[in-house]
């Protein structure tokens, strides 16, 4: 498809989203933000919950694409789970299908898989023992189970509607990675805007799942899905590994929240503060 240039970023007061409006500009991306929550610094940001269809309509007129952040990032009630993530997610398809807009990348997580076994042994994990793609979904939480349904609603609407979509199971996008299991699933800021930017402009996508991370060292998972959107990752969380390990230790095989890919989701998952 021809490059987008317009592109609707929900979730934008976000973690992830702060980090992408800094970042997303440089490739040329005039973005339009919208958010639950006010955005400091940006008069013209679309204020506006995913339960409210009219503003949602309104605010995908126009665009050439959209990066659908807007979630509960962490565990909650079901209901509020339902709520902001699923009906929320549904919501924002159908304004999607009905202003025409073609294609969407939505933010998935690796909670979507997150009761996964993570491989064991001494890194770099050979290609053939790295966690596929096309890994039975497992998730490791309500929220992980919301992301399950995302991924599932984008490929509905690529098949009913032709609606195209990439969904990135994004590993851990922040500054530093901060514990040892994120020196796996670790993924920069700028090889987030690199991977966003792959999913915007490759061609076909129909609707594609990728992992989203750098090229770590420890790396858990099969980057080839993304890198065939031709995104070329450029860190490596092995930079941070040394400081970590020596106030961490190393994961444990024997410990239930080193087991799987999830970590501490699957037996304290940190809950969505609101
Ligand atoms: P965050 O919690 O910092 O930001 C989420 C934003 O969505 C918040 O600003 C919030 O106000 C907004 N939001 C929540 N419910 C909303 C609703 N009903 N209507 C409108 N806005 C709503 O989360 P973060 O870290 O920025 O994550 C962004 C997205 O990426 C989320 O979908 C998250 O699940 C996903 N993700 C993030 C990862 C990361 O490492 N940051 C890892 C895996 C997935
Ligand atoms: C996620 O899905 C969360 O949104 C993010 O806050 C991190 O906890 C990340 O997963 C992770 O697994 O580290």
């Amino acid at each position: 498809m021809s490059a987008p240039r317009t592109v609707l970023l929900t979730g934008a007061a976000g973690g992830l989203g702060t980090l992408m409006r800094g970042l997303l500009p440089a490739y040329g991306y005039q973005l339009r933000l919208l958010d639950a929550r006010p955005i400091e610094g940006e008069p013209e940001a679309i204020t506006a919950d995913l339960g409210d269809r009219e503003a949602l309509r309104e605010a995908v007129r126009g665009v050439d694409a959209v990066i659908h952040l807007a979630a509960i990032s962490l565990e909650s009630t079901f209901e509020k789970i339902l709520q902001s993530n699923i009906a929320g997610t549904h919501h924002l398809y159908e304004a999607v299908r009905e202003e025409g807009i073609r294609r969407v990348v939505f933010a998935s997580s690796n909670h979507a898989v997150g009761f996964t076994p993570r491989p064991e042994g001494e890194p770099p994990i050979p290609p053939e023992r790295l966690i596929r793609i096309d890994t039975p979904r497992r998730p490791d939480t309500y929220y992980g189970l919301s992301k399950c349904f995302g991924e599932d609603l984008a490929q509905l609407y690529w098949d009913q509607h032709g609606v195209e979509t990439v969904s990135i199971r994004i590993g851990s996008c922040f500054m530093e990675p901060t514990t040892v299991r994120m020196l796996s699933v670790w993924m920069s800021p700028g090889d987030g805007a690199r991977l966003f930017h792959a999913a915007l402009t490759a061609e076909p996508v129909g609707h594609t799942v990728v992992y989203g991370s750098s090229a770590n060292t420890r790396l858990w998972w099969d980057l080839e899905p993304a890198r065939a959107l031709g995104y070329e990752p450029q860190d490596d969380s092995e930079q941070f590994a040394a400081k970590l390990v020596a106030e961490q230790g190393e994961l444990q095989p024997g410990r239930r929240d080193h087991a799987y890919l999830g970590g501490h989701f699957i037996t304290t998952p940190p809950h969505w503060p609101h």
